[in-house]
């Protein structure tokens, strides 16, 4: 290889890392999935990549409000900043928030969120500038999952032993559970979907124990 060309693939190649370093490639904030019950209120933390350089932002947080309501906006622990919002019941949340100093870690934002109708709805940032526009932003957007009672994978509204018969269906391979709807069946609260869910949508049903576990621990 010729000495010109391997300096040519030396400068690409610390100008990769510099720009890296600063991110060139776009800095990322992270809007979290979750699953929220109705009535329930819930805090999602935006999450920072690389806080390195990044002094100042301004956001503006887009979100159905007929299915979810935006209650507060707090600065994350990592970020000790300066912040100010508007737009609490519109459908768009304008923030800005600036720093004498980088955030320390990734936690960088907090939405507090009310869950009002049962669904889907998309939490996305409608824009995101870091500093005056250097570095580069890019995030990912969000989903909150709006789930009515814990234990009703039929989605009927109500608790019933069907409930459980379609737990234990599904364990069978009889039918299937969506993966995303898995975590309403989940009532022991131990992360996975056994009899044991079933076994306790009934109990629960007679009265032998008073709450399901994952309720009870909220
Ligand atoms: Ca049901």
């Amino acid at each position: 290889m010729k000495a010109h060309r391997i300096l040519q693939i030396a400068i690409l190649l610390v100008g990769l890392i510099v720009a890296s370093a600063y991110g060139a490639f776009g800095q990322e904030l992270t809007i979290p999935d979750a699953q929220i019950q109705a009535g329930a209120t819930d805090t999602l933390v935006l999450s920072l990549d690389n806080p390195a350089g990044i002094t100042s932002a301004s956001m503006e947080i887009g979100y159905d409000s007929s299915r979810v309501t935006v209650l507060d906006v707090l600065l994350g622990d990592d970020a000790p900043w300066t912040m100010f919002f508007n737009g609490l019941g519109s459908d768009e949340i304008s923030v800005v928030m600036a720093g004498a100093e980088p955030a320390t870690g990734s936690n960088f934002l907090k939405l507090v969120v009310s869950a009002d109708s049962l669904g889907d709805t998309d939490i996305i940032l409608n824009s995101l500038v870091w500093n005056e526009g250097s570095p580069a932003a890019s995030w990912v957007n969000g989903t909150v999952t709006v789930f009515g009672l814990y234990g009703d994978v039929s989605g009927d509204g109500t608790l019933s032993p069907f409930d459980a018969s379609l737990i234990l269906q599904h364990l069978v391979g009889l039918s299937e559970i969506p993966t995303d709807q898995l975590f309403i069946a989940d009532v022991s609260g131990d992360g996975t979907v056994s009899a044991l869910d079933a076994s306790l949508i009934l109990q629960h049903l007679v009265g032998l124990i008073e709450c399901l576990p994952v309720e009870c621990e909220l």
